[in-house]
């Protein structure tokens, strides 16, 4: 029996455990990557292992996330990350060369490597042929000191690309076709493969934006095969000795198949608040837009912005619309304003941005009051864009570029057949790395400088026998990391700091949360499907565990949610029945005896002392976490190996 591709690229990465569906294994790591909302604890836990260099082949550090210096925080932690990189053999790249994705699949990027990510967006990189996966800070401290990483083997899911795309259509679309049909819990523990003929027509960009927003499926990661086109990019940016011919075997078996038609795909377009609300743009045709935000690390490549720059040329932009482009890296940049894509760009209104996050992550340019925003983004949860009331839309660049003409979410007809949206990969990208620190041989001679804004993590203690506490909270479903630990302007400062941090914990589901953890000591959250979706940041975990939460109990949760729960020594419990979700209110009396016997054999019971009601839970969890749940989180057990 044949390989799929996930199959043979793990495979050659495996240190522990049997390539075996749902069991557990321990890969290597080649390369790691962190921005500079997450990093900055990822480095902290970093130089808790006292790890001289990292041990990976190649470790990345971003600035891309925290760029309003409106204090002098961020420049702090930037500060931080750059001597911490110099000392420990990490590259360091500077605010304004660009979003961690897109200069790592520009500059760094090698097919049929592994590559892990303090960002969950981490499998960009799937678009070369890596298996790219995104993790808490803590498991990128782990694999740059040489750890594996531990994963469910996935299972793989084969999206088979027919035909070719048209005219309107990019691969925004496709990616929204798959959220549509999936949704996104649809991808958990699974790998989504691409394969048929449509493949073929795909760049890299354009494959990554793919397998960027295939995050948005839940899923451990995505990836496309590495042929002519991977050659093709490589060499374009001057590092084709990367390249590595990789494909599945033809008769590899897959534990699921996708067809997804190019020739009958439409325009789509994600409706509020979720990624995965999708429908044909065509059916929103002629709904009102008062912004429009093109960029951020799923369309904002050369290609995108030069497809983005021939709509506007020579036009003006609807007077009621307010239109800002964010390109996705110092080349983009560069590249745009040396072939005057940018100036048409400008000319038609368009408000540049720095090659930055930016109003991806609520980061300025947040719209009006009830406003509704047009975005090529990939995530539209409520209130991440930094106005509760606003609606956000997501759609690709071609169909962005076309709203913020007409001034309504613009649909087929809309488009000017004559204007070029056929755009090739260039021959040569324009390469400049100068602003890629090098780290230095002399680590020892480095000071790593921390500003008064970075203070120590919380640490847990090993687990005790019993958890007794009051629900703090109870939520629905599809409860994000946007609504656990809010990241906008006004936060994003404080990543590196939990205690205050902390206050603003489930800000947006509950105003009093924090205060009700204090009066009661911490507790316990119970929360409804899919809880945890979104982002890797742990401060989602770190901040629930600073005011004293326990455990959380769930109807499901996010893979790298749950990871984190883990890693930080918290529990994630999963109803046995989900009918007694119905049964528990906030602030019933929980308790859970004989914690350490129970999480052995996995037969855990929750009393709610409030109701007189017993629970039984399921925690679907390996040995290796129970370990780790026992010393109190990984960091703990880390040390304990150590001594
Ligand atoms: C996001 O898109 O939500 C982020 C901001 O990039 C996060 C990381 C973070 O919260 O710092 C992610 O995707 O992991
Ligand atoms: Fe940055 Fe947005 Fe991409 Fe997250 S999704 S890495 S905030 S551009």
């Amino acid at each position: 029996m044949g390989m799929t591709l996930t199959e043979k690229v793990l495979k050659k990465h495996l240190v522990t455990g049997e390539y075996k569906n749902g069991n557990e294994i321990g890969i290597k790591i080649d390369q790691t990557l962190t921005q500079d909302s997450t990093g900055t604890m990822a480095y902290l836990q970093l130089e808790a292992m006292n790890i001289d260099k990292a041990k990976t082949k190649l470790s990345v550090a971003y600035i891309d996330h925290n760029m309003l210096q409106s204090g002098p925080e961020n420049a702090d932690d930037h500060l931080y990350i750059q001597t911490v990189a110099k000392k420990h053999g990490i590259l360091f790249s500077k605010p304004g060369n660009g979003i961690c994705h897109q200069v790592h699949l520009e500059r760094f990027g090698v097919p049929g490597d592994t590559l892990l990510g303090s960002d969950s967006h981490t499998p960009t990189g799937g678009g070369l042929g890596m298996i790219a996966i995104g993790a808490g800070g803590l498991d990128v401290a782990v694999a740059m000191a040489g750890g594996e990483y531990f994963i469910k083997t996935p299972k793989v899911v084969k999206v088979n690309l027919k035909g070719k795309l048209n005219y309107y259509t990019s691969s925004k679309d496709i990616i929204l076709e798959v959220l549509r049909k999936c949704t996104v819990s649809g991808g958990v523990n699974k790998i989504f493969e691409y394969a048929g003929e449509g493949v073929k027509c795909l760049s890299v960009p354009e494959r990554s934006t793919i397998t960027n927003m295939g995050a948005e499926l839940g899923a451990t990661t995505s990836i496309f095969p590495s042929d002519e086109n991977t050659l093709e990019f490589l060499k374009a940016q001057g590092r084709e000795e990367d390249f590595t011919p990789l494909c599945a075997d033809d008769d590899a078996v897959y534990d699921e198949i996708i067809e997804i038609d190019l020739d009958k795909l439409e325009p789509m377009i994600a409706t509020p608040h979720s990624p995965d609300t999708v429908v044909s743009a065509n059916e929103l045709r002629g709904k009102k837009v008062t912004q429009v935000a093109i960029g951020s690390c799923t369309n904002s490549s050369f290609m995108d912005l030069v497809k983005v720059a021939n709509i506007l040329e020579g036009k003006t932009i609807h007077e009621d619309v307010s239109l800002v482009v964010s390109p996705g890296s110092k080349q983009v940049l560069t590249m745009l304003s040396e072939n005057g894509a940018l100036a048409k760009i400008v000319a038609s209104g368009g408000r540049i941005l720095e090659s930055g996050c930016g109003p991806c992550i609520g980061m300025g340019q947040a719209p009006s009051t009830n406003g509704v925003s047009l975005r090529t983004f990939n995530r539209n949860f409520k209130g991440r864009c930094g106005t509760e009331s606003a609606d956000v839309y997501l759609a690709s660049p071609e169909i962005a570029a076309v709203s913020a003409i007409k001034g309504y979410i613009a649909g087929v007809e809309d488009f000017d057949s004559e204007i070029n949206l056929d755009i090739k990969l260039p021959d040569k990208f324009l390469i400049n790395d100068n602003l890629v620190v090098k780290p230095t041989k002399n680590g020892e001679e480095v000071d790593v400088v921390r500003g008064p804004n970075i203070k120590p993590f919380p640490k847990n203690k090993p687990l005790e026998n019993v958890i007794v506490g009051k629900t703090l909270l109870k939520v629905g479903d599809g409860i994000t990391t946007d609504h656990i630990m809010p990241s906008n302007a006004k936060l994003l400062p404080y990543r590196s700091n939990i205690p205050y941090l902390s206050e603003y914990c489930f800000n947006m589901v509950d105003k009093e949360f924090a205060t009700n953890a204090k009066k009661f000591g911490g507790g316990i959250i119970v929360g409804g499907l899919n809880y945890g979706q979104g982002s890797s940041r742990e401060h989602a975990a770190l901040a629930p565990l600073y005011l004293g939460i326990k455990a959380v109990i769930a109807k499901s949760f996010s893979r790298i949610h749950k990871n984190n729960l883990i890693n930080n020594g918290i529990i994630p419990l999963t109803f046995r029945n989900s009918n007694d979700y119905l049964t528990i209110d906030k602030f019933d009396d929980l308790e859970i005896k004989n914690v350490i016997s129970s999480i052995d054999s996995n037969k855990v019971i929750v009393l709610n002392k409030t109701k007189s009601l017993e629970y039984e839970m399921d925690l679907d969890i390996t040995e290796r976490h129970v370990e780790i749940l026992k010393t109190g989180g990984l960091l703990n057990m880390m040390r304990l190996k150590a001594d």
